[in-house]
């Protein structure tokens, strides 16, 4: 059959992207039209996304990629979770905030003195996550006067379509969504005071939006709106017995369960149960990620007037001896923006690197990285009562041998890599297959044994 086209919008914390992806038989292909950068913002009241500037992105990019490939059937729009615009009548009530910014910090003790954490987790399965949406509304005067409250993906749909509406998948990270029912928990959201009529319909991935007025009226396609859960509709898990890190600015570490899993050990491990895509559920841990290795870099390129060479860097830590002394990466201490190199070095009760101790300094990142890995990998098993045989590693984070080399020789399990650009692929497949490109009722198993056949992985076994 013929090899058809549609476009992918990817947004993460550090850098957005839009894609054109190509399906066919054997044919899965991904071009890049336009890559941008992406970050915190400091505005006087706290940190914000630049929702403008995205906007614009956007829009160029789908516009490129309808110019250089007439025949894309549709749009799809994935970013990372939990940050929402506020919509009045006219639109944008506010400038979305920045899950970074410290306000909500309030939030928790409010939501905490009406629900208490415990009755939470039972209903929503989340981790404690600061900026869990809810937390975010609870420290946001302005959702009661908004008439709607849209995450990232679904306010850009909306800028396409007209239409408001919430993808289930990330709808799950607001903290709002009961984690056994998929629907919104109304009496929770009364409880803590937040109007139920901020809550949008819910839309499942594969359901079409709306039209894209601008785009000669091509529809968008509701995917994993949750960057994570597109990135793990394209891991090519082999058995419930593998596991998946997604690894970008966050290394997002568990397992595919069929139920959530909301025991006392659970909640005390601090394991999420997400919205996955086909009403699977991600069962994982946030790390902290890259953002150690990007912000260190940005705080050094800073200092130095000139940008540092990342690749250069990290070929130059693979050259150190394995570091003695590793900090905790999940220290809520790493979590705001700001000057990573000093509070690291405050973690290691070190003084900070000069200039010729920098490689040094990114293999004890990257080492500190892949111990939190491979901590959370044995907790994810023990949890889930599994034995976790092999770890898929996409993302961004595929790239990097050091850290894959490393979370291979601190689990003790073998480390398959790739594919690198998993969310967007996965964004690609779900719009795909509601457009009919692998049958009617193709499994989330039939879209990984596509990807598992065009991407081969690279293997990193353990070292003793
Ligand atoms: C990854 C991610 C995580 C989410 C965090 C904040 O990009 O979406 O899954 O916990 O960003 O939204």
């Amino acid at each position: 059959g013929a090899v058809r086209a549609v476009a992918a919008v990817d947004l993460g914390a550090t850098s957005g992207r839009v894609m054109i992806g190509r399906v066919g038989q054997g044919v899965l292909e991904l071009e890049q039209v336009a890559r941008f950068p992406n970050g915190p913002v400091e505005r006087e009241d706290g940190w914000h996304w630049d929702l403008e500037a995205l906007w614009g992105h956007v829009q160029a990019g789908l516009a490129e990629a309808l110019r250089r490939e007439p025949n894309i059937e549709s749009v799809g729009i994935d970013s990372w979770a939990v940050d929402y615009g506020l919509l009045g009548a006219d639109g944008l009530l506010a400038e979305p905030f920045h899950y970074r910014d410290d306000r909500t910090a309030r939030g928790v003790d409010a939501v905490h003195g009406l629900v208490p954490f415990e009755e939470l987790y039972r209903r929503n399965g989340l981790q404690f996550l600061s900026f869990n949406t809810v937390y975010q509304y609870a420290a946001d005067a302005l959702v009661a006067e908004a008439e709607t409250s849209l995450l990232i993906p679904d306010l850009l749909a909306e800028r396409l379509t007209g239409r408001r509406v919430a993808e289930r998948t990330n709808a799950s990270t607001t903290g709002l969504l009961d984690a056994h029912t998929g629907e919104w928990d109304l009496a929770l959201a009364e409880a803590l005071g937040i109007p139920s009529r901020v809550l949008p319909p819910l839309v499942d991935p594969g359901e079409t939006v709306g039209l894209a007025r601008g785009l000669g009226d091509i529809p968008v396609i509701a995917v994993g709106s949750h960057d994570t859960a597109s990135a793990i509709v394209a891991v090519p898990l082999s058995s419930s017995n593998a596991a998946y890190i997604s690894c970008g600015t966050w290394g997002l570490v568990g397992l595919e369960v069929a139920e959530p899993i909301v025991t006392d050990a659970a909640r005390a491990a601090n394991f999420t149960n997400e919205g996955g895509v086909d009403g699977r559920v991600r069962f994982l841990h946030n790390v902290t990620g890259l953002w150690l290795l990007s912000e260190t870099v940005r705080a050094w390129s800073e200092r130095d007037g000139a940008p540092v060479d990342l690749p250069a860097l990290l070929a130059a830590a693979a050259a150190q001896s394995a570091p003695a002394r590793l900090f905790d990466a999940d220290d809520a201490s790493l979590a705001a923006p700001g000057d990573m190199p000093a509070r690291i070095a405050a973690l290691l009760g070190m003084p900070e690197p000069d200039v010729e101790d920098r490689a040094a300094f990114a293999r004890v990142i990257v080492e500190s990285i892949a111990d939190a890995f491979a901590r959370t990998l044995r907790t994810a098993g023990e949890l889930a009562g599994r034995e976790i045989d092999t770890v898929h590693l996409v993302g961004g984070g595929a790239l990097n041998a050091l850290l894959c080399q490393a979370t291979a020789d601190r689990s003790g399990l073998p480390v398959l890599a790739g594919p690198v650009e998993a969310t967007a692929l996965g964004n690609v497949l779900v719009q795909t297959r509601a457009l009919g490109c692998f049958g009617a009722d193709a499994s989330l198993e039939d879209l990984r044994a596509r990807v598992a056949s065009v991407f081969p992985a690279v293997r990193f076994d353990p070292r003793s």
